[in-house]
This record gives structure tokens, C-alpha cells and sequence, in this order.
């Protein structure tokens, strides 16, 4: 029984590295020996090249290296195998630091304090309480819960939106179409953990920028996105941002990565730009969690953090 390994935007080396712990007894290879290579029974991915997957004969199970599986699902020839995604305590503390991070600096007013300094202007602006604050969370998954978890410790007021989230305590929650227009009305800071699917293409529009709420004491709403650059349509953030629908945002992710040179969002004053290193997939913390889920599978148990096709995540 043989693992492909395919990494894209990865080094795959490191990968290999972590997926051949010691005493791992199982051969893996970087490319399949031939198109209906029989040995390789399952592969462990990162945006595979496009019909890799088709033709082998004995594939059981498909593992993305990291949350998301958007990478996965866009090659249109994908064998009808189970497709399984990371859910690791690892990958959620990474993505919560970077949410505490991104919220805490856009709430106590980070970009005007560094042209201050840049200006040796000595001004204490006003300092609103984080109880005043409700971060929304787009995309209440895994992640997004977690993100709830610490941003609650620092006393944040918190909605989540999602398609039929679970509650989570001290959280106020909202679902679908329906709640999506009182979710964004009472948030002042949205955070999009949303993967990226037919569904979730493009929704940070200036629709749904102009539903945030309006009298926030931060003097405007303020976007992270860390989810996908898909989900986003980049002109309307701009022009959100021209005219003070949006005060600022931060951005993690792209509709085309690495962001361009010439892209706008570069040097605009009220944009933190981040190349989609929000949470990174760390191969030695990640690796044993894919190993234990081929070992398990092999044993007959079922695959965990299985990925709904249809749903798209
Ligand atoms: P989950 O699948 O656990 O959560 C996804 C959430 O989105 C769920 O709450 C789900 O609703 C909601 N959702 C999905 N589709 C819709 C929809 N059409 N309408 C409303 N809500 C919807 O995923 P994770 O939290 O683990 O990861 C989220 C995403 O974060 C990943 O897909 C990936 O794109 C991104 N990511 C980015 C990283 C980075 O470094 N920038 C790192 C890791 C992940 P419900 O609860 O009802 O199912
Ligand atoms: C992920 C990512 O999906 O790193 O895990 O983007």
C-alpha cells in the first residue's frame, strides 16, 4: 500500500518528512509510477495537479493538508472516493491568534497610532470597551468557534453566522438567508471564515458591506477576511473603503495568489494586507493526525472530518 503525496505552494519535502514518522511502514511516493498507478491507495493533497487522482484504480480516501478543500474540489475529475480535511487543534490556536491579532489591532486603533508615530504625534485617541464591540464570525465552523472561544476571554460581544451553526455559549447565532441581514446589522467587526464554495462565491459584495453596522464607536465596520479570496470581490472592498462604507480591513486572502504587484490593495492606507498566512499547516503537527486516519481506515473505522461533496466544504 503506497501514499501519494502531491503538494502545490507546500514544500513537499518537509511534508514527506513529517508523513515518514519513525517506524511509518508506508511507502510514499511524490508521483504515481504510471496514470492507473495500483499500488497508491491513498493520496494526501495540496492543490494536486488536475486529473492526477482520475485513473488510479485503488484510491480509498483523498486527505487535503490543510481546512479547506476548495483546492481539491476544483479539479472536475476527481475520483468518487471520501475526501477527508485537517481539523487540529494546531490550526485553529494558529487562525485564533491571527483573528485575537487582526481584531485587537483594528479595535485599539493600530493603523492611526503608527502614522502617529511616523509623525511623532503624541494624541491618545478615544478608546472604546471591547464590551461596546460585537465581532461577527462568517463562517461559525471549526474555526470560527474557536476564534469565539478567545475573543470572549478579552470580553468582545459575539454573533456567528453559518448554514445551521451549533451554539456555542455567549454567542448569538445566525443561519442562512434570513439571518444574514440581522447578523451583518449588529456587527462591527466581520470576520469571514468561510470556505470557498459555489455557494459562498463572491458574498463579500458591497451588498453585504453596506448591511454592516453603520454607528459603530470604532467610526466605521471593519472586514478581516481569512477564509478565501473568492469569496470576495476586491473592487467593492475598494470602493467601500473610497467611501467610508468600510473604515478598514484586513486581508489574508486573494482571488489571485500571490496578490499581484499591480492590485490596488498593496498601498491602500486603510488595508493590512497578509499572504495567506493566517494559519499555516505545520507538517510535524499535522502529519501524525493524517497518518492515525489511514491507520484507522485501514482497521476498518471510519474517516473523520469527512468533506460533503455536494456542500462543497
Ligand atoms: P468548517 O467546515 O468547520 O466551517 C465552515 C463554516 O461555514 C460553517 O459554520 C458552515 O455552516 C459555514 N458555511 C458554509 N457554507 C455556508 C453557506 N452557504 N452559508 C452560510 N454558512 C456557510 O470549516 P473551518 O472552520 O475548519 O474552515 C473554514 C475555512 O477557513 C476553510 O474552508 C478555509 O477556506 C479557511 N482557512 C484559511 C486559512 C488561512 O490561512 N487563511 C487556514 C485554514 C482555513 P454550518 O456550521 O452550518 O455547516
Ligand atoms: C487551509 C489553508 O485551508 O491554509 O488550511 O488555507
Amino acid at each position: 500500500m503506497t501514499i501519494l503525496l502531491s503538494v502545490t505552494g507546500f514544500d513537499p519535502l518537509r511534508w514527506l518528512a513529517a508523513l515518514q514518522q519513525p517506524g511509518g511502514q508506508r511507502p510514499i511516493v511524490l508521483e504515481p509510477k504510471d496514470a492507473r498507478d495500483p499500488s497508491i491507495e491513498y493520496a494526501v493533497v495540496w492543490k494536486q495537479p488536475p486529473g492526477l487522482l482520475e485513473n488510479l484504480p485503488n484510491l480509498k480516501a483523498i486527505f487535503s493538508l490543510g481546512a479547506g478543500v476548495d483546492h481539491i474540489l476544483a479539479d472536475k475529475r476527481l475520483p468518487d472516493v471520501p475526501i477527508a480535511r485537517i481539523v487540529a487543534d494546531d490550526l485553529s490556536g494558529r487562525m485564533s491568534e491571527y483573528v485575537v491579532w487582526r481584531v485587537l489591532d483594528h479595535f485599539r486603533s493600530g493603523r492611526a497610532y503608527r502614522a502617529q508615530q511616523a509623525q511623532k504625534i503624541w494624541h491618545e485617541r478615544l478608546q472604546p470597551a471591547a464590551r461596546e464591540i460585537t465581532v461577527g464570525i462568517m463562517g461559525f465552523g471549526e474555526l470560527g468557534r474557536d476564534a469565539a472561544k478567545h475573543l470572549k476571554l478579552l470580553g468582545f460581544r459575539l454573533a456567528g453566522w453559518g448554514r445551521s451553526p451549533k451554539p456555542a455559549e455567549g454567542v448569538e447565532l445566525f443561519a442562512g438567508e434570513d439571518g444574514l441581514g440581522p447578523f451583518l446589522a449588529r456587527t462591527d467587526i466581520l470576520v469571514v471564515l468561510l470556505p470557498l464554495t459555489q455557494a459562498t462565491r463572491g458574498i463579500i459584495d458591497t451588498t453585504l458591506l453596506s448591511r454592516l453596522k453603520r454607528d459603530t464607536p470604532l467610526g466605521g465596520p471593519v472586514l478581516i477576511n481569512a477564509g478565501r479570496g473568492g469569496l470576495q470581490d476586491e473592487a467593492a472592498i475598494l470602493d467601500a473603503l473610497d467611501r467610508d462604507i468600510l473604515l478598514e480591513a484586513t486581508l489574508d486572502v486573494f482571488n489571485v495568489e500571490p496578490l499581484p504587484a499591480t492590485s490596488p490593495l498593496w498601498a491602500h492606507p486603510r488595508v493590512f494586507v497578509t499572504p495567506h498566512a493566517a494559519a499555516a499547516s505545520d507538517p510535524e503537527a499535522l502529519a501524525p493526525t493524517i497518518m492515525r486516519q489511514i491507520a484507522a481506515h485501514e482497521r476498518g473505522e471510519e474517516l473523520q472530518h469527512l468533506v460533503d461533496r455536494a456542500a462543497g466544504y
